[in-house]
C-alpha cells in the first residue's frame, strides 16, 4: 500500500530539507513526498529537486502564490495520479510531527480518514498565545454547530484520507483556499459517510519561517461556513 505525503510549500527553506530528511529517517515502508511549490521566492524548490535525487519524492511546481486549498488539490489529484492508497496532509513547518505518521498510517487500515488531533486527549497545542487559542478555538466551535461537523478537531491540516475518499468527492469544487479549505473538505467527507478516526498529536507553533494565514483567511472562513451551511 503506497502512502503520498502531500506538503504544499510556500517560502519554507529554512525547514523543507530538515523535514523531508526526517521523514525518510523513519524508513516507513512504500512512502513518497509530494511538495507542491508555488514557486516559493526563497529557493525551496531547489532544495526539493536537489533532494529528489536521493529520496523519492515528487515535487509539483505552480507559477506563484495560488492558495494552500488549490495547491492540496492540485497534490491529491498528482498523488491519485501516482498510485497512492493513503494520502496525507502535512505543512511544512515542523507543527506536524514526522514521528505521528507511522501511526496515523496504521490508524488508516481502519479508517477513510484520520485526523492527527489536538482536541482530544492526549493532544495539545504548544507554543501559542491566548489570541491564537481563541481564534483557533471560537472556529472550530462555530463550525462545529453550524455545519454539525463530529470530529473534535476539526480545523486540523494533518490527515490522512484513504484514496476512495478523494476520489469520490469532488474535490475540483471545493471554493475555499484558505482556512475553511480543511472545514470544506472534512465537511464533505462526514457528508459522503466515510469513517472518520481522530488521533491525538501535539502541534508545536513553527520554529522557523513565516506564518502565512491572512486576515482574508479568517474572513474567508466565516465566509464559506455560512455558505455551506445553506447551500449544500
Ligand atoms: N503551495 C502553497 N503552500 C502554501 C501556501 N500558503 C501556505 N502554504 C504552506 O502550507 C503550510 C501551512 O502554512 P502556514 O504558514 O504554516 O500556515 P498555518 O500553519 O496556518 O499558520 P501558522 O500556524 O502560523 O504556521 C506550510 O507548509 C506553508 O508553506 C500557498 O499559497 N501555496
Ligand atoms: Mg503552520
Amino acid at each position: 500500500m503506497k502512502t503520498i505525503l502531500v506538503i504544499p510549500t510556500y517560502n519554507e527553506k529554512e525547514n523543507i530539507e530538515k523535514l523531508i530528511t526526517k521523514i525518510f529517517a523513519l524508513n516507513i515502508s512504500d512512502l513518497e513526498i509530494l511538495v507542491v511549490d508555488d514557486n516559493s521566492p526563497d529557493g525551496t524548490a531547489n532544495i526539493v529537486e536537489r533532494l529528489s535525487n536521493k529520496y523519492d519524492i515528487h515535487l509539483l511546481k505552480r507559477e506563484g502564490k495560488l492558495g494552500l486549498g488549490s495547491a492540496y488539490i492540485a497534490g491529491f489529484k498528482k498523488a491519485l495520479g501516482l498510485g497512492a492508497d493513503f494520502i496525507f496532509e502535512m505543512d511544512a513547518d515542523f507543527s506536524h510531527d514526522p514521528d505521528d505518521v507511522p501511526r496515523m498510517i496504521e490508524a488508516a487500515q481502519n479508517a477513510d480518514l484520520v485526523i492527527g488531533s489536538r482536541k482530544i486527549k492526549g493532544g495539545g497545542v504548544i507554543g501559542w498565545g491566548w489570541t491564537r487559542k481563541f481564534m483557533s478555538n471560537g472556529a472550530m466551535w462555530f463550525s462545529r454547530i453550524l455545519l454539525g461537523l463530529k470530529p473534535r478537531d476539526v480545523t486540523a491540516g494533518f490527515r490522512c484520507f484513504r484514496k476512495k475518499v478523494l476520489e469520490s468527492i469532488d474535490i475540483e469544487k471545493i471554493k475555499s483556499n484558505g482556512y475553511a479549505f480543511q472545514e470544506e473538505l472534512l465537511y464533505k467527507t462526514q457528508k459522503a459517510g466515510f469513517k472518520i478516526t481522530e488521533i491525538p498529536v501535539t502541534f508545536v507553533d513553527r520554529q522557523e519561517g513565516k506564518s502565512k494565514l491572512s486576515k482574508k483567511d479568517i474572513i474567508e472562513f466565516f465566509i464559506v461556513m455560512i455558505k455551506l451551511r445553506f447551500t449544500l
